[in-house]
């Protein structure tokens, strides 16, 4: 078993985004021994008041004064989706390492070029955040279908469900339209799975075939900010919000083709009252079967057609060597979301201290990686319309 490790010499680092995911990097950061040293927030007044909830010292007025700081070595981005392309473009050319939250940006050719210029800046750092993969039991999974010892796989199926937009009163950013793909269940949390999916089975998704809903036309826009998962169902009234039309997705279907034959269908709403936030995948292969559902992380089930079903228990006793060393607890020692971000940052920030001078390739989430989920994203939106089968683009022109 890997236990609970701290960095050193890791770089100092600088959050942008103080909404509900930018605090969640400072925990797992502060875990790993990892300094965040300063904070830009949506305006000067919030991130002040996020910064003094986080005991962050410096609070940035823009992005200018943020890379003036040579204190930070690295800068998460965790700001709405819109804004991720130019910052995260800024800091790599600033020749600072970038983790940036997902989806890497809102267009495939702006995903291109962020690809492109982090293959360009090969000692930097450039990761997504797909933290999900960073579950032991995911990892345990990929390594048993890499094995061979599940057999051939044949299906990939399953769903992310959530249900803080149930309610027209409920909003938040994601709501409104990007300007990119338009896509908002898909891209927050239909990327997590799609990610998850290609990174368990080893082989891309190929082609897509899509249906969406947007079931709530118009929603009660606050005249505030707005959190995500913070409903504000109990407190919106006519005179504190704006009844703003959507055409967003609150649900969406898709059946997949992946390389190798490999079958699959996921489904996404962030309107399925009583998730919170639940991601299920089930993986049919010739030899067995594995079931895993991210709001019981610490249990795998494993089918068979010739013997009793069973569940795995996560212990590190008894899981793979790469499954095992980002399990830093003893069986029965629940692990989670948080620890996902603490095995993710510690991956990236590994790499950034030794991997890198030892030439040891990246393998946290790349942003060829993010490029393919917006890859992904486009043959989505453009099935939905053309209520056809789209093939995935495997690559695009960078932005200009
Ligand atoms: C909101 O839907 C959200 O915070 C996503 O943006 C995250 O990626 C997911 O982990 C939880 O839900």
């Amino acid at each position: 078993m890997a236990s609970p490790w701290i960095t050193s010499g890791a770089p100092a680092a600088a959050l942008i985004g103080g909404g509900f995911i930018g605090p969640v990097h400072v925990e797992a950061l502060r875990r790993i021994g990892v300094e965040v040293v300063g904070l830009l927030g949506s305006s000067p007044d919030r991130a002040a008041q996020t910064a003094a909830r986080l005991a962050i010292r410096t609070v940035y007025r823009d992005l200018d004064e943020l890379l003036r700081d040579e204190r930070v070595g690295a800068v998460h981005v965790a700001s709405p989706n819109g804004s991720h392309f130019e910052q995260a473009r800024r800091v790599l050319e600033s020749g600072r390492h970038v983790i940036c939250e997902k989806p890497l940006a809102t267009r495939a050719r702006e995903t291109a070029a962020l690809r492109d210029l982090a293959e360009s800046h090969p000692s930097q750092a450039a990761a997504v955040n797909y933290n999900i993969r960073y579950y032991p039991l995911c990892h345990e999974i990929r390594e048993r279908i890499a094995s061979g010892s599940l057999g051939r796989v044949l299906s990939v199926t399953g769903s992310y469900v959530q249900d803080w937009l149930l309610f027209p009163t409920d909003f938040n950013w994601r709501v409104e339209r990007d300007g990119g793909t338009n896509l908002r269940a898909v891209a927050d949390i239909g990327t997590h799975w799609m990610d998850l999916a290609q990174f368990l089975v080893g082989v891309p998704i190929e082609a897509v075939f899509a249906d969406l809903a947007p079931f709530h036309p118009h929603r009660f826009k606050p005249r505030g900010p707005s959190d995500t998962f913070t409903g504000s169902s109990g407190t919106a009234t006519r005179a504190n919000t704006l009844e703003v039309e959507v055409t967003t997705d609150d649900h969406a279907a898709v059946l997949l083709k992946f390389a190798s034959g490999v079958r699959g269908a996921f489904h996404v709403s962030q309107v399925t009252a009583g998730r919170k936030n639940r991601l299920t995948i089930e993986i049919a292969a010739t030899r067995g079967a594995v079931f895993w559902d991210s709001e019981s992380p610490n249990q795998l089930w494993l089918g068979s057609r010739t013997g009793p079903n069973q569940v795995l228990n996560r212990d590190p006793a008894l899981l793979g060597p790469l499954a095992a060393a980002i399990s830093h607890y003893p069986g029965g020692h629940a692990e989670g979301f948080p620890d996902t971000f603490k095995q993710l940052f510690a991956d990236v920030y590994g790499w950034i201290i030794s991997g890198r001078q030892a030439g040891r390739p990246a393998s946290f989430p790349s942003f060829a990686d993010g490029h393919r989920e917006v890859c992904l994203c486009e043959a989505i939106a453009s099935s939905a319309v053309t209520e056809r089968w789209t093939e995935v683009a495997s690559d695009r022109p960078a932005a200009g």
